[in-house]
């Protein structure tokens, strides 16, 4: 567990008194909110047991008017809000700290989807929604919502919102920001900004719905989305290909988008370890090749009706990628269940890293041309800086975003080796740095990162992300602590 600040944020040390927690229970009703410990722990626990922190009460309000109800409170008092979606975040950003000063505030319960406008290609959906049931909706209306992540049958739109999710589609659909159209958003003094109108041209002075995405609930608390729908792909091909090097990879990308014309939507690249870890932890995994080999490719494209050319033309493409000693090997799954089996291999990378003990990691994103460097690099490195130390690197090659993770040398000791967390990701970043790219390609900022934000943005924009912050809460009740740095 991470050591604490010492000097907190101003809100997030006002303990609210009974009366006030009081009346925080009646403005959600009897079944809006949790107060004894043990049906509160799952809210102050996040996913990778980082961060674990203390709620003086967890509200569950029904609605958006319960929800500006609470924030009207909250504001007035100067009680600190930490808003919580599917509690996936993996940078500590949903999770109170550990004074039990903060209120936790969870969407689930606002999980309708609102409608559904076949024409408009839209669907209005609340922030509690889970992601998958977004996908589900979708589907039955033969549409197709495009945002993708191994998370998604917990994760929820509002937290997909707010933290800016990518995920394994980003490559032709764009960030969880590029599918929004509206958004319905309770501020920090409870008033209510709404705008689900679904418009896709709208160019009424500065578009503050972008405000919220990636604001990791630090600026408001959205309560509901417009969201893009796209047309159901016809066809759709998935494949698994091995490949000698990093180098590899991003050149056969070159090729999977230029034969595709824009029809490759995911294109997934890992090293053989983390292969490893999923075929040891994960039932129900298989090898699809004879071998191992050190890097693979899960590529997928999709189009409409194309009368079956689709297939073909990704089959040319791995042929003659094949033929010039490109790809080492590749299989193109045949059915459903083959396609399924593939992405589970894929999904499941985060979950099998667990049972490897500690694990040290970079969300970082290059631009795609520079991966291979990078990948050399920050592997040479972390493998000097901790020998025995196993590199685990992969993620989304078709957006130039690398999960640079770290797992500790086997038989080691785990504590001493996340004891070098700081060492090692500073190392890290400063490759990243140095290779024009991000410190946090998709996953956030939160409570991880918010301290070495400083050294990778401009003081310009802390300054203006510091106004921003203040003018729409300036009370700094909402989620105190995260993103902008003290
Ligand atoms: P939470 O974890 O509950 O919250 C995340 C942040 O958003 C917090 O700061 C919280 O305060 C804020 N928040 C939540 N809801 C609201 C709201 N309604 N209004 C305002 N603020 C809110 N991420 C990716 O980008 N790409 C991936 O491919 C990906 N894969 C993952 C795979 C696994 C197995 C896991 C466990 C995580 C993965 N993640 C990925 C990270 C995580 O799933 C995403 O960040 C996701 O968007 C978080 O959604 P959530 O509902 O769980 O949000
Ligand atoms: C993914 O792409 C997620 O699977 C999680 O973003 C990455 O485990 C991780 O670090
Ligand atoms: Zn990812």
């Amino acid at each position: 567990m991470r050591v604490e600040p010492m000097i907190a944020p101003i809100a997030e040390r006002i303990r609210p008194s009974d009366d006030l927690l009081d009346r925080i229970r009646s403005a959600v009703g009897p079944k809006g909110w949790l107060s004894e410990s043990a049906d509160m722990v799952r809210f102050e626990r996040e996913e990778r047991g980082l961060y674990i922190g203390k709620a003086a009460l967890v509200v569950r309000p029904a609605s958006t008017d319960e929800v500006a109800e609470v924030l009207r409170i909250c504001n007035r008092e100067r009680i600190a809000v930490v808003p919580q979606g599917g509690n996936t975040g993996l940078v500590g950003g949903g999770v109170p700290h550990a004074t039990g000063n903060e209120i936790v505030l969870s969407l689930s319960r606002m999980n309708r989807i609102r409608g559904l406008d076949i024409e408009n290609d839209t669907i209005l959906a609340e922030a509690g929604c889970i992601l998958a049931d977004i996908q589900k909706a979708a589907a039955d209306a033969d549409r197709y919502f495009a945002l993708s992540l191994g998370a998604e049958g917990t994760c929820q739109i509002g937290g997909n919102l707010s933290t800016n999710a990518g995920g394994s589609n980003v490559l032709r659909y764009g960030m969880a920001r590029d599918q929004v159209l509206g958004l319905e958003v309770v501020l920090a003094d409870g008033r209510v900004l709404s705008s689900l109108s679904g418009l896709r041209k709208d160019n009424t002075g500065y578009d503050l719905k972008q405000l919220f995405m990636g604001s990791e609930g630090t600026l408001g608390i959205i309560t509901a989305a417009t969201l893009k729908l796209h047309p159901a792909p016809r066809e759709v091909e998935t494949c698994l290909i091995a490949l000698p090097t990093p180098k590899a990879v991003v050149e056969l990308l070159g090729r999977a988008k230029a034969g595709s014309g824009g029809n490759c939507i995911a294109f997934e690249f890992t090293q053989r370890r983390l292969i490893d870890f999923v075929l040891k932890h994960i039932p129900g995994t298989s090898d699809p090749f004879e071998r191992p080999h050190p890097w693979y490719v899960l590529a997928e494209f999709a189009a409409g009706d194309m009368g079956g050319a689709l297939k073909g033309m990704v089959e040319r493409m791995l042929g003659q990628a094949l033929e010039d000693g490109l790809a080492l090997d590749a299989v193109i799954a045949a059915s459903a269940a083959q396609r399924k089996a593939l992405w589970k291999l894929r999904e499941s990378m985060t979950e099998a890293q667990k049972p490897e003990g500690g694990s040290i990691k970079h969300d970082v994103s290059v631009p795609v041309s520079k991966l291979p460097t990078f990948v050399e690099r920050a592997s040479a490195l972390c493998e000097g800086m901790v020998p025995g130390s196993r590199v685990c690197a992969f993620g989304h090659a078709g957006d130039g975003n690398i999960h640079f993770n770290v797992s500790q040398p086997v038989g080691g000791d785990r504590a001493a080796f996340m004891s070098g967390m700081d060492a090692m990701n500073h190392a890290v970043h400063a490759i990243v740095a140095e290779l024009d790219g991000s410190i946090s390609a998709e996953h956030g900022i939160g409570r991880l990162k918010r301290d070495k934000l400083p050294y990778y943005k401009s003081a310009v924009a802390l300054d203006m992300m510091r106004s921003i912050k203040h003018t729409l809460d300036p009370n700094g009740i909402l989620n105190p602590g995260k993103v902008i740095p003290d």
